[in-house]
Parts: structure tokens; C-alpha cells; sequence
């Protein structure tokens, strides 16, 4: 019994070292393949850094082009209050030029909350009002103007109550 379970392992421990080399030799066909365009060895590196920022605290700002005009956002509260907008956390924005969004914004946390889309020079462009806690709804509506116009392309949102905590930045792009 005992000899034929040591073959066995020993046989599994060979099939083992056969599947590690052929996997291994996948990966570095993969990376001489990969490294044949300067785009993909920027693709690799920026694969890399992510990792690296998993391994830390850090986690890279999510950003989401808006080409839909209904976009849903969420006030959350985990570790500390965030917006949450089509499913991301505290996303910069894309949105597009000349165009008419309706943003429905829930909030089932328990603090009153208040989206604001602001300029670069903080003014308020448009506010959904206080949204009270406990599942209050507010509709925010705002129109982006063309990209040129004096080259204010660069807005933000946040929260008028947090806004260290819920906020991101806005691009509007053609
Ligand atoms: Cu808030």
C-alpha cells in the first residue's frame, strides 16, 4: 500500500512540474508576444502597477463616460460616506457635450446628503437639494455645453455636506 501511494505521489509530483513548465512556458510565450508592440508593454506595465496598488491601501480612481442621459447614483456609507455612480465608487466622470442628463440620486444612508456639480472656480451649477436619509430620492438635472466654452471643460461633483469624502472630477468631451 505504502508503495504504491509513494508512486502515486511520485507521479502526481511529476505531472505537477510537467503542468508548472508548461504553464510557465505559456506565460513567457505570452510576454514575448505581448512585447512585440510598444502598447502592449505600456498595457503590461499598467497591469503591473495595478497589482502593486492592490498590495497597498491604494486603490486607483475608477473613471466612466456617461453615454446614457438617466445615470443612477447612490449615497454609500462604507468606511465613510461615497457616491456611488452606474455602480462605481467616487468615479471621475466623462460626460458628453451638449447634453441633457437626468441623475435620480438615492439615499439610503442614514445622514442627509446633497449632489452638486460645481465649475473649476467652485461655483454651483446645478444641486439636487437635500436628499434626507433613510431611502429620500432627488432628481439633479444638468446640461454640459460644448467643450470650447471658455475652455471650462473641467467640473466636478460632490456632496454638499461631505465633500472631502463624496466628490470626482467631470470631463466634458466632445
Ligand atoms: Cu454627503
Amino acid at each position: 500500500m505504502n508503495d504504491s501511494r509513494d508512486l502515486n505521489s511520485t507521479t502526481t509530483a511529476k505531472n505537477v512540474k510537467k503542468t508548472i513548465t508548461i504553464v510557465s512556458t505559456a506565460i513567457i510565450v505570452a510576454i514575448v508576444s505581448f512585447s512585440t508592440t510598444s502598447s502592449s508593454i505600456s498595457s503590461v506595465t499598467m497591469v503591473l502597477a495595478q497589482q502593486t496598488d492592490n498590495n497597498t491601501t491604494t486603490t486607483p480612481t475608477p473613471t466612466i463616460t456617461l453615454s446614457e442621459n438617466a445615470v443612477q447614483v447612490n449615497a454609500t456609507e462604507i468606511k465613510g460616506y461615497k457616491w456611488q455612480i452606474n455602480g462605481q465608487f467616487n468615479p471621475d466622470l466623462r460626460m458628453l457635450a451638449n447634453t441633457a442628463y437626468t441623475f435620480t440620486v438615492q439615499n439610503p444612508t442614514d445622514s442627509t446628503h446633497n449632489l452638486i456639480i460645481a465649475d473649476s472656480q467652485g461655483k454651483n451649477l446645478a444641486t439636487s437639494g437635500d436628499i434626507q436619509p433613510g431611502g429620500g430620492s432627488r432628481i439633479l438635472n444638468f446640461k454640459t455645453n460644448m467643450t470650447s466654452s471658455g475652455g471650462n471643460n473641467m467640473l466636478g461633483y460632490h456632496c454638499e455636506y461631505h465633500p472631502d469624502l463624496m466628490k470626482g472630477a467631470i470631463q466634458i468631451v466632445s
